[in-house]
């Protein structure tokens, strides 16, 4: 069995060492212990903030090369590590080694992006309307922002929170999340070894306790959040009652829309990946396949083949396609909504039942539901595992409808040969992101991301959106 790594919290520069807390587990065994770690509590997080108070001023005045040096070595050290950090995310998390690997990629290339945007111009120069009046807008840091990271993209989301944060002068306090605390720990670690001032980066460990306090305190300027509905409406109503900044990227339910005129093979191939890659644990997954009538019959017969050819096993075995689930409870909530389809009337065309493996792990069945209607339960809440649902329609204007119904709005896909179709897809979905012939899910770090409705709230993340939420505008008037 594998090395169990005893975590520290990263608090100005010290790692303070504590009783361990909880722990992590390996979910494709949970024999193998991945890592324990200290919980922090009231002094924790009032220590981490203060210290990220303090460095403040000097970070946010440092030359932006300071901070693009920074940014650029992060992403060279893991990029350099990919393999071994992969490796340990799949272990922690249990997707695939090939998707940990290529995760760590992403948040590697997250930071060299960002190590750029520091150096960017991002104010602006403008004539005024008065005569011999100039006009400036500066783009300044905004202070210490408290960053709240899901277990599910262990390295990219606390890469794609933390290297904008500090590329544009603020400093962090970071909570991940309790499920996968090692992979957080090793980022800490690459920033920290890069040289980090201290204060500049800290990292605390805990649950919900411990966010809230983060979220609460009068010392955090701005609260960055990914996670579930429920906990981002708490996040929001703490941060806006002190009137600090929020950003909330949370659920999704993704439709994904098959036409009688796609190509077969290109519509099974995103519809499998959109719904049971990363065990489908991705706020961007197609869980609801709306598929034509025509087509319809044929679509579900050849996904299913493929669902069923699904190889799931060990996230570090290389011929697994699909790992497990990361924890019991979301092992549990799969199992729970494959019942409540079953029992709305769904028919299980593959999976549905229990998996059982010969190791102890938090398995799940990849499983297809056909003849779902649009407002069943499964169709309308959120799964976060591998199980999809099909909805039959007529056409593309029902489709349409259907896709756009329900609180939520991430992200919507369409697969169609017709121009017209999915250029009127792109217009009408009502979804931050629209894929055509593509996955919902899978994205690129250098473009805003994020969605409509119930799934976020505040200022897009990631690329050259994020500087609207981790700087500031200051307008300059002067005559001369
Ligand atoms: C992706 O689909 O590539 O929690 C990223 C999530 C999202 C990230 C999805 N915030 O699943």
């Amino acid at each position: 069995m594998a090395e169990t790594l005893t975590l520290p919290q990263f608090i100005g520069g010290e790692r303070v060492a504590a009783e361990a807390g909880t722990q992590s587990l390996n979910p494709s065994d949970t024999r193998d212990v991945v890592a324990r770690v200290p919980e922090a509590g009231g002094a924790e997080v009032e220590a981490a903030v203060a210290a990220a108070r303090t460095a403040f001023p000097a970070w946010a005045e440092a030359s932006p090369e300071v901070r693009s040096d920074l940014l650029d070595k992060v992403g060279e050290t893991i990029l350099r590590r990919r393999d071994e950090l992969g490796r340990l995310l799949s272990r922690e998390e249990g997707k695939t080694v090939p998707e940990g690997v290529g995760e760590t990629v992403r948040a590697g290339r997250i930071f060299k992006y960002f190590a750029g945007e520091a150096l960017r111009r991002h104010g602006q120069n403008l004539e005024s309307v008065r005569p011999g009046v100039e006009v400036q807008t500066y783009r300044q840091a905004v202070g210490v922002f408290g960053l709240i990271a899901p277990w599910n993209f262990p390295i990219a989301i606390p890469a794609w929170k933390a290297a904008p944060a500090l590329a544009f002068g603020n400093t962090v306090v970071m909570k991940p999340a309790p499920q996968t605390p090692a992979m957080a720990a090793a980022l800490a670690e690459i920033i920290w070894e890069s040289g980090a001032p201290a204060g500049v980066f800290n990292m605390i460990f805990g649950g919900g306790e411990a966010g809230a306090r983060l979220v609460q305190h009068a010392g955090v300027d701005g609260v960055s959040f990914t996670g579930s509905q429920h906990v981002g409406a708490t996040v929001a109503q703490a941060a806006v009652s002190r009137q600090a900044r929020v950003q909330l990227e949370m659920g999704g339910k993704n439709p994904l829309i098959i036409l009688d005129d796609s190509d077969l093979d290109r519509a099974v191939a995103v519809a499998l990946d959109g719904s049971f890659f990363a065990t489908g644990q991705r706020c961007t997954a197609s869980s609801r396949l709306i598929v034509q009538a025509g087509v319809h019959d044929r679509f579900v017969a050849a996904l299913a083949e493929k669902v069923k050819a699904l190889r799931v096993g060990d996230a570090l075995e290389p011929a697994t396609q699909m790992g497990p689930a990361v924890s019991e409870a979301q092992q549990e909530t799969s199992y729970k909504y494959i019942q409540i389809a079953k029992d709305d009337g769904g028919r299980i065309v593959v999976g549905g039942e229990r998996l059982r493996l010969d190791k102890p792990g938090w398995y799940v069945q990849p499983t297809l539901v056909a003849d779902t209607h649009k407002d069943m339960r499964i169709n309308c809440e959120e799964v976060f595992g591998p199980v999809a649902s099909t909805v039959r329609v007529k056409d593309y204007e029902e489709a349409l409808e259907v896709a756009n119904d329900g609180d939520f709005g991430l992200s919507a896909g369409i697969v169609t040969n017709s121009l017209k179709h999915a250029r009127d897809f792109q217009r009408r979905a009502k979804a931050g992101m629209v894929m055509v012939n593509l996955p919902t899910a899978g994205v690129d770090y250098h473009v805003p991301f994020g969605g409509i409705k119930k799934s976020s709230y505040g200022p897009r993340e990631q690329g050259f959106a994020a500087v609207e939420f981790y700087t500031q505008t200051k307008t300059a008037y002067s005559w001369s």
